[in-house]
């Protein structure tokens, strides 16, 4: 059976290729690097992510920039033994494709797109050899549309003909984005999302005997959307979506969707779902039958792909980290190192979190070279335990777990100096503000740090113990006897969800350091990490 979400955690955008018998997605990444994730999968249910297609600091400027920035939604395509994956850099450069002959990389460096405007970039190739680029206008346009324009794949340059084609299925409709081109019996089909990529998201489709239309809207539209199941509806979101045909004729759809929990929470932001999706009178249908996603689908009869789940503890016994691992914006001056077996993250850098202060925008949070180096939370319920060794002594020095939704929402556990006494505490930070089903990204609001609980630790060696069970978060510590400890029980999470932080994050769980850039040299050294996951 096809298990949903196929990506589960913040793998929002996906877009899909089938290259003979392989599949390939790949998601968002904003200012997380290395940024695009590619997955592969031979049965459309196991995914094994292969790589990340932009895994060089020269591929991928992430500072100075807002955590929600960076990578917006990429396209994967395969044309003639090349790979291409189009994508935006709102924070630097704006739109650019990468190509590859192998799709485990290595990636080229960026073919920047001069004068296309806007987001969501895609790549059409026609059955003339005319490749095409469809996008969504840039700011600014009182009634945003989807524009199509050749392409000069030799150049990555636009030529001839710019012209808006489709401003979505309802009147004035929110955000038309997300375009993707087909063709099929003659027909070409626009696909994109409109709504905004919240709640009301939603997909639709249109169709032209011409590339440059004029466009039909489907009569059936929206052909996929949640937005009329309500607010407490397990799924919610979906939207975004691409299309991939089977060797046997039949068609797939992946979209985003969230999945909330403990009340209309998104902790994990947006991740990757498929359904299944027919065709009746030249349109496309949607999960026939029931028209939402479903949680499972019977699979495809496809080779079957290796199971092949990331192991639950990382030893950090590689010169390189595993694919799962991500830094928050680029990582420079060295903020890790990977040696004896441990990652070693340098404390003199900044903070982590940042000072309480009374004027922030939400999703607007800063990144810039912070030592971190975290992976997704991809379950309502899990555990995550990290071996920690560390010497603390400097004031603002500190070092431990955080499960990070953006750097003004979070809640971390670390281990600091204070009045001359080590010990482990764990701290909230948040914005006071309760935002549902969009994101007000003028806000600006007061930032809060909040101690939980506060325990004396005796040894520069700790295990900390984080036990997530739906919205409900402890923190433990084990000492060197195997004793645990408590540091701080049932502390709700639900402040961590994307529909209160805004932004397009999901949360991350990872290790951090804080510290003072001026001082000396000094690490906090981490010799394993583990997360297990649980779906209560
Ligand atoms: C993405 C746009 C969207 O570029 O949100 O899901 C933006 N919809 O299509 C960021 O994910």
């Amino acid at each position: 059976m096809i298990n949903n979400p196929i990506l589960p955690g913040f793998y929002p955008d996906p877009s899909i290729c089938r290259v003979e018998d392989d599949f390939y997605i790949v998601t968002s990444s904003f200012s997380f690097f290395p940024g695009v994730p590619i997955f592969h999968s031979t049965d459309l249910v196991h995914w094994e992510q292969i790589g990340n297609v932009l895994d060089r600091t020269s591929q991928l400027a992430l500072n100075p920039g807002y955590i929600s920035g960076g990578i917006y939604a990429p396209t994967i395509r395969y044309h003639n033994g090349t790979f291409y994956m189009i994508t935006t850099n709102v924070s630097h450069g704006g739109n650019f494709i990468v190509t590859a002959k192998n799709p485990e990389g290595p990636w080229s460096e960026p073919h920047w797109v001069e004068s296309a405007e806007g987001i969501d970039p895609s790549l059409f190739w026609d059955d003339d050899g005319k490749v095409y680029y469809t996008g969504t206008t840039g700011n600014g346009y009182k009634t945003p549309m989807i524009w199509i324009s050749e392409l000069d794949l030799n150049e990555f340059k636009l030529v001839g003909e710019k012209k808006n084609i489709w401003g979505g299925a309802l009147v004035n409709c929110a955000s038309p984005e997300s375009p993707h081109m087909y063709k099929k019996d003659g027909w070409y089909y626009l696909m994109i999302s409109e709504g905004g990529t919240e709640f009301y998201h939603a997909v639709t489709v249109s169709r032209s005997k011409n590339i440059f239309g004029p466009y039909e809207g489907c009569p059936g539209n929206p052909i996929l959307t949640h937005r009329h199941l309500g607010m407490y509806y397990p799924i919610c979101n979906v939207g975004h979506a691409d299309l991939v045909q089977l060797k046997d004729g039949s068609w797939y759809m992946v979209m985003l969707g969230s999945r909330i929990y403990g009340g209309y929470h998104k902790n994990m932001g947006r991740e990757s779902f498929i359904a299944p999706v027919t065709w009746e009178n030249e349109w496309p249908v949607v999960s026939p039958g029931t028209g939402r996603v479903e949680w499972t689908y019977p699979a495809p009869a496809l080779p079957q792909t290796p199971e092949t789940a990331v192991p639950k503890r990382d030893n950090f016994d590689k010169d390189i980290l595993d694919y799962q691992w991500n830094f928050l914006g680029t990582p420079v001056n060295d903020v890790y190192k990977l040696e004896d077996s441990k990652l070693k993250l340098r404390t003199n850098t900044k903070q982590i979190c940042p000072e309480d202060s009374t004027d922030v925008w939400r999703t607007f949070a800063p990144v810039e070279a912070l030592s971190f180096v975290g992976r997704r939370q991809q379950h309502m319920s899990y555990i995550v335990k990290a071996c920690m060794t560390f010497t603390p002594v400097l004031p603002k020095e500190s070092a431990g777990l955080i499960i990070l939704q953006n750097l003004y929402h979070s809640i971390r556990v670390e281990m600091l100096m204070e009045n001359c006494k080590r010990v482990l505490r764990v701290i909230k930070g948040y914005v006071q503000l309760d935002t549902y089903l969009c994101h007000n990204y003028t806000d600006k609001a007061e930032y809060h740090q909040e101690m939980c609980n506060q325990v004396e630790w005796d040894s520069e060696s700790v295990i900390f113990v984080l036990k997530a069970e739906n919205q409900n978060n402890s923190f433990y510590a084990i000492d060197n006897s195997g004793k645990q400890h408590i540091i701080a029980e049932n502390i709700d999470g639900s402040f961590l969800g994307s529909e209160v932080s805004g932004g397009f994050i999901g949360a991350y769980i990872g290790m951090f350091a804080s510290g003072n850039p001026s001082d000396a040299e000094k690490y906090a050294e981490f010799d394993w990490f583990e997360y297990e996951g649980f779906n209560l």
